[in-house]
């Protein structure tokens, strides 16, 4: 619809290369459903200057105005801005793009091919760009240069996970009948919808590489080039998740010991495999000594020489290896309180810092534990200044409602990208993360893609935050209410609006409170189980007894894991008295009658967070109501439905969690509402 605007206007796209191409037959379609006109020139620039009145001008700086052409004002305002003349200014990267608007005509002008395609989408998130007023030149370029979606996907149907590891979008968009699909059409629908929201990166499976995915490294390699070939049109690179034991499982070596010759000979040998069926390829990532996953560890090597290891195998072809932190042992002795699995990603690789090649980008989850509601920034982003670090976060709802919930997650996202781990005058957590952003799909065969529609506006605004960090992130949902609604009034926009802006925290409110995590239902997860996982070997606790709650990690009485942090953050989380409500159950483990900055007691917090939350369910449901007959019937039906479940889990976690902690501390509801 955004091309509704182009209606009447000439499209003039400059250039050859195939991503220009992709440009070109992108807007030939729109052209085709709303009018308008497109004319498509080689990359010479030979007519760029002659632009008509209320044209749109889409061209890189090298197919620019040729020499002597009379140029359009847009189009040498745009030229000035992408290669300014002062030393001192940046030329614009690659994927970088100029937006500019005089007397009704545009110019879009980018560095390079994948530019013009992001200039492209720009123009139809902004359709005032191509009509009304003038606007000045502007810049716009990825605040991240590495911008990447993880599917957790196995090509057979696993036992227990099913085909997608925590995915609640049906199967996998990639793989059928144990075979990567015959059709790959809808493959192509979703990099061309990765590409409007500035993706650049997509791993293709699951970082538990069961035998049957490792093979995509070997016979099934074809595989990866079908599916490379889709996602280039669209400038995405594809990327593997490999078993790093891949020389004993695919090449029959007797070790994988990463110091071993032949099993670097046998990387080696891979990779260059992989790169002549793959030139573009983007390279590894790896999930090693984690939750059961072979690794260096068994040969007595750390996770530098693992890494190392698969980046000498790619630096020749310039491909990099995600080599993920979140390392944790699965098997530890819940009775021994000294044990903390928040410690364990920043013990094992702090003092790796400055060991790695500069290929490796070490994949840090947001927070210590495991994508929790609300979980304190992990320490290990300010830990490894020598060394590049992505930031991993979760759009595959896996603990926060499993798309059977609307919980619009920007909002913490936005908070933990903008965290400023050195305190008020350091860096954010998105400066740190020089290797880019990470995050798990959410994506699957569902027709909705997301299994809950309004999970869409999670992975809208994963792109558009790794894109621009510092958008705000209710921006960023109404930006996305206005292109999936096209159709709708403002009533309707502001009403799918209330909806998702709180959901975050109403989420946070009903289920696990204080940031103390977790309390879900063990092994898939969804729904409160208070005790689920507090006397398993996993490692993720509550500690809750008659007399109070909460993880004592302080470095006076607990576990030392606050001594992680740098100053002040060390000792604000520290001090049960400096410590935010919000964290204070991760940090320390307090009374049920400690007074919170916000007011109430935390038992009373308990209560009313938990009846507040459940309301706030009750209330969301009957704004949807309003919207029938006023949004497609299909959309509203599916949410509806999920709604539904919604509100019973919300009062189900309401019941427990309050019925649980009036048990244990003995103190009632100051307004009665507990009955248990
Ligand atoms: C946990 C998931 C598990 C993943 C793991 C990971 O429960 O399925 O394999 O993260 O990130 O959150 O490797």
């Amino acid at each position: 619809a955004a091309f509704g605007v182009l209606g009447s206007k000439r499209i003039r796209v400059v250039g050859e290369a195939p991503l220009v191409q992709t440009v070109g037959h992108e807007l030939e379609r729109s052209v085709a459903l709303y009018g308008g006109n497109i004319v498509r020139q080689p990359g010479d620039g030979s007519e760029t200057g002659s632009q008509e009145p209320d044209e749109v001008t889409l061209t890189t700086v090298d197919g620019g105005p040729g020499r002597g052409d009379a140029v359009a004002p847009a189009i040498a305002e745009a030229m000035a801005l992408a290669t300014p003349g002062d030393p001192a200014v940046r030329a614009l990267g690659a994927e970088g793009y100029v937006v500019a608007r005089r007397d009704g005509h545009t110019a879009i002008v980018a560095a390079d091919a994948p530019g013009m395609l992001y200039g492209m989408f720009h123009l139809l998130r902004h359709p005032g760009c191509v009509s009304g007023p003038d606007q000045p030149a502007q810049r716009y370029e990825p605040r991240h240069a590495l911008r990447m979606l993880d599917h957790w996907d196995n090509i057979a149907v696993h036992p227990v996970m099913g085909q997608v590891e925590r995915g609640y979008s049906g199967g996998s968009i990639f793989y059928a009948d144990g075979e990567v699909r015959a059709d790959l059409s809808r493959v192509e629908r979703y990099a061309r919808l990765l590409a409007s929201i500035g993706i650049n990166s997509v791993a293709v499976n699951n970082v538990n590489v069961h035998a049957r995915e490792a093979r995509l490294l070997s016979d099934d390699l074809h595989a990866v080039v079908r599916m490379a070939d889709v996602f280039r049109a669209w400038g995405i690179r594809v990327h593997l998740a490999v078993n790093f034991a891949s020389p004993i499982i695919l090449g029959g070596l007797r070790t994988s010991d990463p110091l071993d010759p032949d099993v670097g000979a046998w990387w080696d040998e891979a990779t260059a495999r992989v790169y002549q069926a793959v030139p573009d390829f983007g390279g590894y990532l790896v999930k090693a000594d984690s939750e059961g996953q072979p690794g260096p560890f068994a040969y007595g090597r750390d996770h530098a020489d693992g890494a190392n290891l698969l980046a000498r195998a790619l630096a020749p072809f310039g491909g990099v290896v995600h080599w993920r932190a979140f390392v944790y042992n699965h098997r530890q002795d819940w009775r021994d309180r000294s044990t903390d699995r928040a410690r364990a990603a920043y013990d094992h690789f702090a003092p790796l810092d400055g060991r790695f090649h500069d290929n490796v980008i070490v994949q840090v989850k947001h927070g210590p534990m495991d994508f929790q509601v609300r979980e304190p920034v992990s320490p290990v982003i300010a830990a490894m200044p020598g060394t590049r670090l992505a930031v991993e976060l979760q759009v595959t709802q896996e603990y926060t409602g499993q798309q059977q919930h609307v919980c619009y997650l920007a909002p913490a996202w936005s908070e933990i990208l903008r965290f400023q781990p050195w305190g008020p005058d350091g860096a954010t957590v998105s400066d740190a993360a020089d290797g880019g952003l990470a995050a798990v799909s959410n994506v699957g065969d569902d027709p909705f893609w997301t299994g809950h529609p309004l999970a869409q506006a999670n992975l809208y605004a994963f792109g558009r935050l790794a894109w621009e960090p510092a958008l705000d992130p209710v921006k960023v949902l109404d930006e996305w209410i206005g292109l999936s609604f096209p159709a709708a009034d403002d009533v309707v926009r502001a009403t799918l609006h209330d909806i998702m802006d709180g959901s975050w925290r109403t989420y946070e409110d009903y289920t696990a409170p204080l940031g103390v995590g977790f309390m879900v239902r063990p092994g898939h997860h969804y729904g409160p189980d208070v005790d689920g996982y507090e006397y398993t070997p996993w490692g993720t606790y509550h500690f809750a007894d008659r007399d109070g709650v909460g993880v004592d990690r302080t470095r006076a009485t607990g576990t030392g894991f606050t001594g992680q942090y740098p100053p002040p953050w060390r000792d604000v989380y520290e001090s049960a008295s400096d410590c935010p409500d919000e964290l204070l159950l991760f940090f320390h483990h307090v009374p049920y009658d400690h007074v919170l900055h916000s007011g109430p007691t935390v038992i009373q917090h308990i209560y009313d967070t938990h009846f507040a939350g459940a309301e706030a369910v009750e209330a969301m449901t009957a704004a949807w109501e309003t919207l029938r007959g006023r949004i497609p019937d299909t959309v509203f039906e599916r949410v509806s439905e999920r709604m539904r479940e919604q509100l019973r889990c919300a009062r189900e976690w309401r019941d427990q969690v309050c019925a649980y902690f009036y048990r244990k501390s003995g103190v009632p509801d100051a307004y009665g509402r507990t009955i248990f």
